[in-house]
């Protein structure tokens, strides 16, 4: 099985926070920078940015702004912020001849024109494919704050790196004692390594993308079953982990899931004001998803994502996508691996100011004729919009789950929707990117291939839009 899947889960947060009183930040991150998975910390897919395209070709160029070569697969989605334009992909084709063989690789690209600036590459894990997929590559989605980049590694080690790498001619400390100090090599603050320090046991790989409040980094760490999917070696390892974002020490842990993982853990944390309180929302592998005071790492409330009666693995499902927070509610899917096919799904809005197991009392809603997805939701003027892993799109209301309308994609969706300035874009397994208009009222504007599958989700930044397929990185942009 393969989990490229679990890349996508990932997507980072970012906040502005400075000096002062933790505030909320707006779901949508302006018209600049896209320096985290959804943009915001509450992982919304929405963005304001206007003038961004609805047609291109990647054959003639038109509207291609840029193309960057990848390895052969790439599942994470890139960050967008300081000039630079950030991505997790395999060791496929290589950017260092010295640096060779399957390795995960973090690559970092001018955002003007795509000139390759640095790499931070990882060699596989020892112990094999039931930590490290074979040629998986990085699946994290990094997060940027200021001149500083977080990641996880292949290997299960939460990163943190110096956006500039060596091209400043400075190394950046307290790490210092990289081996490579070139110009194209990265330049380690601080690492955190999940396995040694908090004994994970990342099944098939670790994809957290990290999230930020305060002081704070939040990261899921993947722990799960081992090779027989039906043990699991460290039950006492938590599913998520709060460090410290300057030193990179742990601050808190938790381990509600305790040995009931159903399968890995692949999903990743959200952060918001809800309730007036600071939450960190992180899904887990029983199937439930938790929120967390955020400084404190003490758990608020839990709800299961699945019906009493329901069998894993057939009825049952772990959830991969990301949650969204929005006025006070957590919104989100519940689905598998890819590897495991088509199934029934489920999809709630959940009311996250309620305490302790809020199964039954913090249902808003529950949308059922959703199949197995693995993708996160894009809210918007009172409608989400949310894929599933068998290719239907479905738009709701936001407030009573009523569905307005679905179209089928005809192939798997493994990415998510965004939302910009009233257009809808989503990638399917075919390498289609489809643009749709926002509302009530399904319209198709344009289907772009993009040459190969497109997992992951595109990101506008800076009147560009970035998709990534298997293997290149396209910056798109009205010519
Ligand atoms: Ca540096
Ligand atoms: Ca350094």
């Amino acid at each position: 099985m393969n989990l490229r899947n679990i890349f996508l889960l990932t997507l980072l947060l970012a906040l502005a926070v400075a000096a002062g009183p933790v505030r909320v930040v707006a779901s949508d991150p302006g018209g600049g920078d896209w320096p985290m998975w959804g943009g915001t910390p509450d992982r919304n897919m929405v963005s304001s940015m206007k003038g961004l395209p609805t047609d291109w070709d990647v054959k003639t160029k038109k509207n291609v702004k840029w193309v960057a070569a990848l390895g052969s697969q790439s599942y994470g989605n890139p960050t967008v912020a300081g000039g630079m334009v950030f991505v997790g992909t395999n060791n496929e084709a290589p950017r260092d001849p010295n640096q060779g063989g399957d390795r995960g690789v973090l690559m970092a690209f001018r955002e003007s024109d795509g000139e390759f600036m640095w790499q931070q590459t990882h060699v596989k894990l020892e112990s094999g494919r039931a930590n490290d997929w074979p040629f998986q590559g990085v699946a994290s989605s990094p997060l940027v704050e200021g001149e500083r980049l977080y990641y996880v590694s292949n290997r299960g080690v939460v990163w943190c790196l110096d956006i500039k790498g060596f091209h400043d001619g400075e190394n950046d400390g307290p790490l210092k004692d990289e081996k490579l100090t070139g110009p194209k090599d990265a330049d380690a603050i601080w690492s955190f390594d999940m396995m040694e320090e908090v004994g994970t046991y990342p099944h098939n790989l670790a994809n957290s993308s990290p999230v930020m409040w305060g002081d704070l980094i939040f990261v899921g760490t993947s722990n799960g079953q081992d090779e027989s999917h039906v043990n699991i070696p460290s039950p006492r390892a938590p599913a998520i982990i709060a460090v410290n974002k300057t030193t990179g020490e742990l601050v808190w842990e938790d381990n509600s899931v305790e040995d009931r993982i159903l399968h890995g853990q692949w999903s990743t944390p959200a952060v918001g004001r809800i309730g007036g309180v600071d939450q960190v929302v992180s899904a887990q592998g029983d199937g439930w998803v938790r929120g967390y005071e955020a400084t404190t790492g003490k758990k608020l409330w839990e709800f299961d994502t699945n019906p009493k009666t329901s069998v894993w693995p057939r009825t049952r499902n772990e959830v991969i996508s990301t949650p969204v927070i929005f006025e006070d509610r957590v919104y989100i899917a519940n689905g598998q691996d890819p590897e495991h096919g088509e199934g029934v799904g489920h999809f709630y809005a959940i009311d996250a100011t309620k305490r302790g197991d809020i199964t039954e009392s913090g249902v808003v809603f529950h949308f059922d004729k959703i199949r197995r997805s693995i993708s996160t939701a894009a809210i918007a003027d009172g409608l989400i919009y949310i894929p599933d892993f068998s290719g239907f799109f479905h738009c709701l209301d936001a407030r009573t789950g009523e569905e307005y309308w679905v179209h089928d994609f005809t192939s798997a969706v493994w990415g998510s929707a965004i939302v910009v300035d009233g257009k809808v874009y989503l990638g399917n397994e075919d390498g289609d990117i489809v643009v749709l208009q926002a509302g009530k009222e399904k319209k198709v504007i344009s289907t772009m291939n993009m040459g190969s599958a497109v997992y992951g989700t595109a990101v506008p930044a800076n009147n560009a839009l970035f998709v990534m397929n298997r293997n290149q990185l396209y910056a798109l942009a009205v010519k």
